[in-house]
């Protein structure tokens, strides 16, 4: 029963033909779509502007299939499942429905929170006391919050992203500032470790790279559509950047053949070595916020 969080003019619930179900924002700020599965904001788009979220053309938005594009959430692992036990690549909170607790409008802007909770299956994979809070404040900025908090009686460690698609016009002309100087892990280089020179990081071939250490904002430059995006952070330690390039892509169902042109990731995550050790009882915040603004400043 969704109909007590819906918001006048502003939030609604709808069930996809592939049946999940979503919230759809229309405000005259900003439109989005958060989908329960995974409390995954799948779409974003402020007044004034393209989306600014990538969205695969063949996600195929089907129960327990994460959606290719948007704001996947990856908890309580990064990658494959590091500790010997079966578990699904990136975890499970991306492939689960999440409780709405809460919704609202203030300022304009909408806010959602979102909840997930021990059930079956993550007892089944050793998860039986997290509790994952997100909050999503859509607007002319997109805001995250997700908070972590062990219930549990032993510590608990886990990695976890917010595994953002952006969509760009062409990757071959986009760059990527604020991760100059960190030291990264390349996973399409046997995940040897290396440093970033000076430069802004430019995307010519498949990358899949965790930079770690790394808590500045970042800034996604597009010159062909004459946009800047910002991502700036509090509570990660890791930015992650992805691009499949054409080979990568061949082997995604849900990916078309050209589409790795126009999306870069960019992933506010703690991973690896940035990996999160919370005490019975401790809570961890990670937060993001996302804004867009033009190249010419
Ligand atoms: O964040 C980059 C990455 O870890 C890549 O290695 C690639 O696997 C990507 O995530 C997408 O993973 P997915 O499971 O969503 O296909």
């Amino acid at each position: 029963m969704l109909t007590p969080f819906e918001i006048p003019d502003a939030l609604r619930f709808e069930k996809t033909p592939g049946g999940l179900v979503r919230a759809a924002i229309s405000t005259p700020a900003a439109e989005a779509t958060i989908y329960l599965q995974g409390a995954h904001v799948a779409e974003w788009k402020p007044a004034g502007q393209r989306a600014v979220l990538f969205l695969s053309s063949r996600s195929q938005f089907v129960p327990g299939k994460a959606i290719r594009g948007g704001v996947p959430v990856i908890f309580p692992w990064f990658g494959p499942r590091s500790d010997g036990r079966p578990g699904p690549q990136h975890g499970f909170a991306r492939n689960l429905e999440w409780t709405i607790e809460e919704t609202g409008l203030r300022d304009g802007r909408v806010a959602i929170e979102l909840t997930l909770q021990p059930n079956e299956t993550t007892r089944t994979l050793g998860y039986h006391a997290f509790h994952l809070s997100l909050r999503v404040t859509v607007g002319p900025d997109l805001e995250f919050e997700l908070e972590t908090r062990n219930g549990a009686e032993q510590p608990l460690t886990y990695e976890e992203a917010l595994h953002a698609y952006f969509a760009v016009a062409d990757i071959h002309q986009a760059s990527v500032l604020g991760l100059e100087d960190t030291t990264y892990i390349d996973k399409t280089d046997a995940f040897r470790r290396k440093k970033l020179g000076h430069e802004p990081l430019r995307i010519a071939q498949e990358t899949d790279q965790v930079h770690l250490n790394a808590t500045a904002p970042c800034v996604i430059h597009d010159p062909v559509w004459n946009r800047r995006i910002i991502i700036e952070k509090a509570g990660s330690e890791s930015t992650v950047v992805w691009n499949p390039w054409t080979e990568k892509t061949k082997g995604m169902s849900d990916m078309a053949p050209g589409e790795w042109k126009q999306m870069l990731c960019v992933e506010t995550a703690n991973a690896a070595d940035n990996a999160v050790h919370l005490a019975p009882g401790e809570s961890h915040q990670l937060a993001a916020v996302i804004r867009v603004g033009s190249l010419a400043v």
